[in-house]
């Protein structure tokens, strides 16, 4: 009993045999911990790597003064665009112009001065049959491509990639499952936010526009079907990119779907569309979508492997591949300063 009772306040005090034997390996980290804050000093970033491509005026994000939908650059995204452009646009404009010249024809035409008695007629069964028959037929007319939409949208290819999305409030995280890399995404602070710490690294122009630039961006393959898998983790969030033709609502306890294939790399911006609390204006959504090779040396980057590499990859050489992973040129600037992330959870 005494030994149990050693063992149970041994254990109370942090100090079981395992853990008795921690603390003179301890110090030396905590001594290398010290050390670090010097030589592990934020790296700079290198605009124009992986992970930090400069974005296109103009592409994948709002422009001011512009009218219409982004430009599109998935195949559902396109073909929805021009759907809505060169199809629904001009069946409700004629249909609204159609009606305009009705009434105006009707309100000169059979006014009190040039029609003084009027027609005490009350029905015409071939005009009712006429506008009963054309609007089912336009309609109809509508919802088949419609639903060829919705079918395409609903029932994706098999997946080169999957995309966990998460939203908190107020941030979004993104995992990969098949490639082990998780990561948070917080919205970059402008430079005089005066709720921005010192070493908090803020927004330039080679980030992105105010309010949509974020510190870390999701990285996807070009030409690849990729597969997103959207939920939130506290209240209603909804994932949009217009660009991709994307607008997902992100549900507590439910996980929604949906894909892109992405032809153009390129950087592209959303936002959270869900009215999700004080800061929903500030979680703003940063995709880049490079070529394969550059999203496995990404992946490499951010620790993971890609998935036919698992077998080779014995865990005991695993430091070694991130190490000679590391050397490539790319690589060394595309470390994002440590601090960001945990300094703007303690902002949000
Ligand atoms: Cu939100």
């Amino acid at each position: 009993m005494k030994l149990i009772g050693w063992a149970i306040a041994l254990a109370a005090a942090g100090l079981t045999p395992a853990a008795a034997q921690a603390p003179a390996a301890a110090p030396s980290d905590t001594k290398a911990a010290a050390a670090a804050p010097a030589a592990a000093a934020p790296a700079p970033i290198v605009y124009g790597s992986v992970g930090h491509q400069i974005p296109t005026p103009g592409i994948g994000m709002p422009v001011p003064g512009a009218i219409g939908i982004e430009e599109q650059v998935t195949p559902l995204g396109k073909r929805a665009a021009h759907f809505h452009n060169f199809w629904l646009m001009w069946i409700i404009s004629l249909i609204s112009a159609f009606v305009l010249a009705l009434l105006l024809w009707t309100i000169f035409r059979y006014r009190r001065g040039a029609n003084p008695t009027p027609s005490r007629n009350s029905h015409n069964t071939f005009i009712e049959v006429v506008w009963t028959l054309v609007p089912v037929l336009i309609l109809v007319g509508i919802a088949i491509p419609s639903i060829g939409l919705l079918r395409a949208q609903y029932s994706p290819p098999p997946a080169d990639v999957t995309v966990k999305i998460t939203g908190h409030q107020w941030y979004w995280s993104y995992d990969y499952p098949d490639n082990g890399v998780s990561f948070d995404s917080y919205i970059l602070k402008e430079k005089d936010d005066p709720t921005r710490t010192k070493d908090q690294r803020y927004r330039t122009d080679l980030d992105g526009p105010p309010l949509l630039a974020a510190d870390e961006r999701m990285v996807i393959p070009a030409g690849k079907v990729v597969k997103f898998l959207i939920t939130a983790d506290d209240v209603i969030h909804s994932f949009a990119v217009p660009a991709f033709w994307t607008k997902l609502d992100a549900n507590p306890g439910q996980i929604n779907e949906t894909w892109v294939k992405v032809d153009r790399p390129g950087v592209y911006f959303g936002q959270c569309s869900e009215l999700c609390g004080a800061r929903h204006g500030f979680m703003p959504i940063n995709v880049e979508v490079v070529t394969p090779a550059q999203f496995e040396q990404w992946v490499a980057s951010k620790g993971g492997k890609m998935p036919g590499a698992k077998p080779a990859a014995a865990p005991a050489a695993a430091p070694a591949d991130a190490a000679a992973a590391t050397p490539q040129p790319a690589q060394a600037g595309t470390v994002t300063p440590p601090a960001t992330n945990q300094a703007a959870t303690a902002q949000n």
